[in-house]
């Protein structure tokens, strides 16, 4: 039974450009006519060969934010009239991101459309956010990503199948015409991944000798709820007071469900108060996450290094896969460097955005990979993976505590810098500044840079040992991306990165990211915005941010 596909005229839209991760803007500029269905169909049509749409198999699903439903109908038709043969959508088009990944990679689909803006607040008058992932399930790159974008700038014609309205509420198959629709349960298969890689045995077994252990796991009312319910409660027995926000809401309960100790205040308020061993929350997606205990911060740039340090020894599927490198983003700190010296393993710098560590994963040469925007992840999956992180770091505490090593989060801390020195780290968030001045900002450090008057110079105590705009050359594909954020590098090996977000949908985000390393032992408690002071007065000092921004202070530190 083929469909009626009518051809119906519309004209492009400046501005549809995927930024790090997919296109995100407001609800309302999606809602704008014929807006989404452009930029779908741009998707579609730029689903690499061989086959491209025609024939091919989609993950469908998104973090329950506004606008979901609508959007679904809208690729339902898109789909049908490119000639897509089945759609695999999560029950009323729920998918966290790393769950998406997974069944993009287990039912060997073509790719996915991910509807999704992360930790961007959502609503009626918030953001809306469309990302495509590829066959490995990992976020397009930019070869894919660009062609999107070329398409969406000549769009002349949208082919729209003529179906009904699908139901994604209920789990089974229907078809539409010639396409298949699998509506399936959006937690089963992840929850079945994360059994294959850690001992959820010894999990239980933790939690049965240390009956006080108490966790808090904080959904955010974004995708993880359901997914961090069935893990901790249903699997691992914990009681539901182990979950809080567990909800998923269409505007994330009006909150930013981005984990860090700003937006989750609530969770680390209640860890304080209520002496919670472990404290661990997920964005909007699910694919952040961010490690807390009593008194302790865990900063994403130590957590992927104390993973990588405890890999083999505490899960399974490290046991079994091996260990084969490791990788973090230009602005996460070095700590995972000095895990890879240790181990002699190799180790790899790429641009900020997951999409760069997916080549090295697929050659076999990443096993453990991070970022310092609460990213942690390993090649179980093409996507960073939030919940992973949180059962890693349960799977590391259970192993410290039976080998009598540490149990809290603060004393395997405490451990890792005794072994390694720890590397200070913390990054400033200016948002919503205006365009101009951030560019000009930037723009004045470029020149610097080409100029090389910023060589040998110091600023305080830091003497510049180099200079650069960061410039990524993947040695699989051998593809460059150049401009990925200025690295000012000092003697001692402390760093400033100062780079632009390619997420933010309102105005510009300005980051800056300050690292210093101290071996220093009598330094491993101190707190960190301390520590950094003087590094971060000669970043703005070098800078000028204040100056081209007309901000103070950040918006957020992390
Ligand atoms: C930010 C983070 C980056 C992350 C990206 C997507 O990008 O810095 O590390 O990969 O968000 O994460 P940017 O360009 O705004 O700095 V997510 O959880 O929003 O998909
Ligand atoms: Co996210």
């Amino acid at each position: 039974m083929s469909v009626n596909v009518k051809t119906v005229p519309t004209t492009p839209y400046e501005g549809q450009k995927p930024g790090t991760s997919g296109l995100r803007k407001r609800v309302k500029v999606f809602q704008q006519e014929n807006y989404t269905e452009n930029f779908v169909q741009a998707t579609l049509q730029a689903i690499p060969e061989p086959g491209g749409a025609k024939g091919a198999t989609l993950v469908i699903g998104g973090d329950g934010r506004y606008y979901i439903p609508e959007a679904l109908q809208i690729i339902a038709k898109l789909s049908a009239g490119a000639g897509v043969s089945k759609l695999i959508v999560g029950q009323n088009g729920i998918l966290s991101t790393p769950a998406a990944s997974n069944l993009i990679r287990k039912f060997k689909a073509t790719g996915g459309i991910l509807l999704t803006a992360s930790h961007n607040p959502g609503g009626p008058n918030n953001d809306f956010g469309i990302k495509y992932n590829v066959s490995n399930g990992g976020p397009a790159p930019e070869s894919v990503t660009n062609k999107i974008y070329e398409i969406t700038k000549t769009i002349k014609e949208l082919y729209i199948a003529d179906i009904p309205k699908v139901d994604f509420t209920t789990i089974g198959s229907t078809k539409v015409g010639d396409m298949t629709i699998d509506v399936i349960d959006s937690t089963e298969d992840y929850v079945q991944l994360m059994k294959s890689i850690f001992d959820f045995d010894a999990l239980r077994e933790f939690f049965k000798s240390n009956p006080n252990y108490r966790i808090l796991f904080d959904g955010m009312n974004g995708v993880t709820g359901p997914y961090g319910y069935h893990l901790f409660v249903k699997e691992l027995g914990l009681p539901e007071s182990s979950v809080m926000n567990f909800k998923p809401l269409a505007d994330f309960g009006g909150g930013h469900p981005d984990p860090n100790l700003t937006y989750a205040h609530d969770l680390v308020e209640r860890v304080e108060k209520e002496g919670i061993d472990f404290g661990a929350a997920s964005d909007g997606d699910g694919d952040r996450n961010m490690i807390i205990g009593k008194g302790a911060f865990v900063t994403p740039s130590d957590s992927v290094a104390i993973i990588a340090h405890y890999a083999k020894a505490a899960i399974p599927y490290f046991q079994k896969n091996g260990v084969n490198g490791l990788a973090r983003s230009m602005p996460t700190s070095q700590a995972i460097d000095l895990v890879a010296k240790q181990q002699g393993l190799e180790h790899f710098e790429v641009p900020t955005g997951w999409k760069f560590f997916g080549n090295l994963m697929d050659a076999g040469r990443c096993s453990i990979c991070g970022e310092e925007s609460f990213g942690t992840g390993s090649d179980h999956i093409r996507e960073k993976d939030g919940l992973w992180a949180v059962i890693a770091w349960l799977s590391i505490i259970a192993y410290a505590n039976k080998q009598k090593l540490a149990t809290s989060v603060h004393d395997i801390l405490q451990l890792h810098y005794k072994q390694y020195g720890r590397n200070f780290f913390s990054r400033y968030d200016y948002e919503e500044v205006e365009s101009k001045g951030a560019n000009e900002m930037v723009e004045r450090l470029q020149g610097q840079i080409k100029s090389g008057e910023l060589k040998g110079k110091t600023f305080g105590n830091f003497k510049i040992a180099f200079v650069d705009d960061f410039e990524y050359n993947d040695p699989i594909d051998k593809s460059v991306s150049s401009n990925q954020g200025v690295r000012i590098v000092f003697e001692d090996g402390s760093r400033v990165i100062i780079r632009l977000s390619g997420t933010g949908s309102q105005g510009a985000t300005v980051r800056l990211y300050v690292e210093k390393y101290s071996n220093n032992a009598a330094e491993y408690d101190a707190d960190t915005q301390k520590a950094l002071k003087p590094l971060i007065d000669q970043a703005l000092a070098i800078s000028q941010l204040k100056e081209f921004t007309g901000r103070d202070t950040p918006t957020v530190i992390t």
